[in-house]
């Protein structure tokens, strides 16, 4: 049942109870059994035991899936307003001029979008290629979630998987607060916990999430991922004549590997180990991508916390996270992340409903334009407060954000020098106009970056 409940009655009942926007959310979804998931994680890597890995595969043909649409709740209902499961919030509710609260209007203007539901974009074919996979490989057993809420606790968002209290990703620097409680889920994973506690072993969540983050090719401040979990019970491993950390880590390369399979066939990756709060081991799986390695996901065996506290004691789980805009750039050639938003004709008409083999044909490249700026940094400057200035007034002429000087004086003073690349995807930018945006960035960044212009 879709319940619709105007932005109106959403503020009363948060000023009626004291609520935080996730709690007043939380209260109206247990009727409709909507879940709220939690925000970003950047986690320090360590590169022990790098192994290179080759694979020669053929590529399955995609079967789109998508009739698990169970609710229609995500339209964009006007400039001010979006639905999220059925209810209607106010830009006002996710964007305000409070301390606690950190979303700029662009970011207000993604809610709702949607990409993963597209049968017809890059993204909603990816996640249905890979729905395809796991429907194939396990009989249909995983449940797929694509429609639960972005705005989520930061209990869930964190909390629930563990994340330190004093981890970096917990900080307004890195994640969208919309108050001190509330997030925009920075992972996937804010939806482990509870629907584990909801009773699920076998699951897909596919998502937007959002952070706060550096400007290039490869990032933008909101993308989409996709979650895995399958939980194992002593009978699975018992009889393997391994342990179940062992059992899982195994399974679960195993199942990554069957999927870049399905979906590339041929294509360089290796495996690298890493670290997440909520998983040991870890690992992230890189492809070779535009003469680089490129991080596509991050992955590993469940704590045994999480499923403790999920009522789960005697079993063991793995789970991955996706970046399905980085997995999505290597299968159709996508040279830039910011085209996923594109509504360009000469984009969204190259891609079809359950096509996996199309190459993207760029349309023109168009010359990037340089700025450099260079000033005295204060000790309260992040590189994510710059480039969330630059795209504020650039949008997504913005290609990189890149430190290209950096030094202290006999002083102790310490100066920065940037490089902004400026480029259309669709069209030539005059030099008046990148002059103008350039003008505008160093008026916002003196303004609200607390830098001295050098
Ligand atoms: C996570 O988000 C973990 N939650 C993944 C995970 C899930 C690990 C379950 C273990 C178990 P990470 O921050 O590395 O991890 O992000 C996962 C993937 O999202 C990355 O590998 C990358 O493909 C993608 N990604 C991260 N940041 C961005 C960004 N700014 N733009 C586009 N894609 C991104
Ligand atoms: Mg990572």
């Amino acid at each position: 049942m879709l319940i619709q409940i105007q932005a109106g009655c959403l503020r009363k009942l948060r000023a009626a109870h004291h609520l935080s926007l996730s709690a007043a959310m939380a209260a109206i979804s247990l009727t409709q059994y909507s879940i709220f998931s939690k925000p970003s994680i950047l986690f320090s890597r360590n590169r022990v035991g790098t192994f290179n890995l080759s694979l020669a595969f053929s590529t399955s043909s995609a079967v789109s899936s998508d009739d698990f649409h169970r609710r229609k709740w995500r339209l964009p209902v006007g400039a001010s307003t979006v639905e999220l499961g059925g209810v209607k919030i106010a830009k006002e509710d996710v964007v305000r001029d409070d301390p606690t609260n950190n979303v700029p209007d662009a970011i207000f203007t993604k809610l709702g979008m949607q990409l993963h539901r597209r049968d017809q974009h890059p993204l909603g074919i990816l996640k249905n290629a890979i729905y395809d996979y796991f429907d194939r490989t396990y009989s249909n057993k995983f449940e797929k979630f694509d429609d639960l809420c972005p705005i989520v606790s930061v209990k869930a968002n964190f909390d629930d998987v563990l994340v330190p209290a004093d981890h970096v990703s917990r900080s307004y620097n890195d994640t969208y607060y919309i108050d001190s409680q509330t997030v925009l889920r920075c992972h996937t994973s804010a939806h482990q916990a509870e629907l584990l506690r909801r009773g699920h072993t076998h699951f897909l969540v596919t998502g937007d999430v959002y952070r706060r983050d550096s400007i290039d090719s490869t990032h933008y401040p909101v993308f989409h991922q996709m979650e895995g979990v399958r939980v194992f019970s002593p009978s699975d491993w018992e009889t393997s004549g391994t342990d179940a950390t062992s059992y899982a880590a195994q399974d679960l390369k195993t199942c990554l590997e069957g999927l870049a399979r399905h979906l590339f066939g041929a294509v360089e990756m290796r495996w690298v180990d890493t670290y997440f709060p909520f998983t040991s081991p870890s690992f992230e799986l890189e492809i070779f991508f535009q003469e680089k390695w490129l991080e596509v996901l991050g992955c590993g065996v469940m704590e045994q916390e999480i499923l403790k506290r999920s009522g789960r004691t005697d079993n063991s789980a793995w789970a991955f996270g996706l970046g399905l805009e980085r997995l999505a750039m290597v299968l159709f050639d996508i040279p830039d992340i910011r085209l996923f938003w594109s509504t360009d004709e000469r984009f969204t008409s190259q891609f079809a409903k359950g096509q996996l083999g199309i190459k993207f044909k760029p349309f023109s490249k168009y010359p990037p334009c340089y700025k450099d700026m260079s000033f005295w940094i204060s000790g309260s400057f992040t590189e994510n407060n710059l480039c969330e200035v630059v795209r504020g007034i650039a949008g997504d002429l913005v290609e990189e954000v890149r430190l290209i000087d950096n030094f202290t004086n006999k002083k102790g003073m310490t100066s920065h020098c940037y490089r902004i690349a400026y480029r259309s995807m669709e069209r030539s930018l005059t030099d008046e106009e990148i002059n103008d945006l350039q003008w505008k960035v160093r008026e916002e960044v003196q303004n609200k970056l607390k830098v001295v212009l050098r």
